[in-house]
């Protein structure tokens, strides 16, 4: 009897081990809860973005509802944000909007339908949600860009031996990020009295656009010395069309972002140096912030900038390095 009695708490106490408490259930009004999360356009970034966003998602049993435009522009995105707000089910919602001044307008319609809303990598107006002209998002998670295309520029100069002619390669006007990593850059240029900015071209944000633009610069300055790629596709453009021209080592590339290309580039020595993003950051802390709101948090941080990890041939392979390169 005893015996039985001692298998019967046994088997208990081990089913018990298993029921969800408090602590490890997600809580009860979260699993109620969907979240939208719209990116800029399909690439390796936003595919390492929604990575974090799933993980938080899934860990406060938050249904997340994704859509990432085929293009960057505000008239692929701007239709997608209504018809994620005529669902008429979205608790929150957090993007990444396309331009800073054409995203506005479609945002306000969002918050104005009830929808509170955050900005992931980009912003609207000048990002200063607090004292800008556009206050109503509920923060800004992303890179401190100025300073990304200052550390970029430096090290393009470093690469180059502080003398010589760069080139830009920038994607869309009036992007938020891709617009301050210029700024940063040529900020840090002005400090070398013996580097020349040759000129920055736009490529839509498509590859092989930046790749003609930057055969073309080859050809009209046969002595230029680096380039500076702003994003995936502008750095992915630029690297081809050093290889292409058998320049590779020879010009001096630097990439902004670390997708697997990148850090292909990085190791054949067509690129010498990347600086990686933390995307996965922004999509885990966006969820959260979401939680957060809808659970009263009134402290949400205006702004939350991320970091970066920078990557060069003599580090990519470690560990603590090598976890910033984003998703395929
Ligand atoms: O560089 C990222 C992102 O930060 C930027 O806003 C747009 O381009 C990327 O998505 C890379 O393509």
């Amino acid at each position: 009897m005893a015996k039985r009695i001692l298998y019967l708490l046994l088997a208990l106490s081990t089913i018990l081990l298993f029921v969800p408490t408090s602590s490890t259930m997600a809580p009860a009004h979260a699993a109620n809860y969907k979240f939208g999360f719209l990116a800029g356009v399909q690439d390796p970034f936003y595919f390492t973005m929604q990575r974090g966003a799933e993980l938080a998602a899934k860990e406060l049993g938050i249904e997340l509802i994704t859509q990432i435009p085929d293009n960057w522009n505000v008239t692929v995105q701007t239709p997608m944000l209504d018809a994620m707000v005529a669902r008429g089910d979205l608790n929150f919602l957090f993007l990444a909007p396309t331009d800073k001044d054409g995203m506005v307008a479609p945002l306000q319609k969002a918050v104005d339908a009830g929808i509170p809303i955050l900005t992931v990598d980009t912003y609207i107006g000048n990002g200063d949600y607090v004292n800008g002209p556009v206050k109503f998002p509920l923060s800004y998670i992303g890179s401190d860009n100025v300073q990304g295309g200052e550390i970029a520029c430096n090290g393009l100069a470093d690469a180059i031996g502080k003398k010589g002619k760069v080139y830009i390669q920038n994607t869309i006007p009036n992007v938020s990020t891709t617009d301050q990593r210029q700024q940063g850059c040529e900020e840090a240029l002005k400090q070398y009295p013996d580097i020349t900015l040759v000129g920055t071209d736009y490529n839509n944000d498509d590859p092989a656009v930046a790749q003609s633009q930057t055969q073309a610069v080859l050809q009209r300055e046969p002595d230029l010395a680096g380039i500076f790629g702003t994003n995936v596709y502008s750095a992915q453009g630029a690297g081809q069309a050093v290889v292409n021209a058998g320049l590779s080592g020879k010009v001096k590339v630097v990439a902004f972002d670390a997708t697997q290309l990148a850090i292909e580039q990085l190791k054949a020595k067509v690129v010498d140096l990347v600086i990686a993003q933390k995307p996965f950051d922004m999509g885990y802390l966006a969820v959260e912030m979401g939680m957060a709101y809808l659970d009263g948090v009134t402290s949400i941080p205006k702004r939350i900038p991320t970091g970066y990890a920078i990557i060069t041939r003599d580090n990519v392979d470690q560990p603590d390095i090598a976890r910033f390169i984003y998703t395929k």
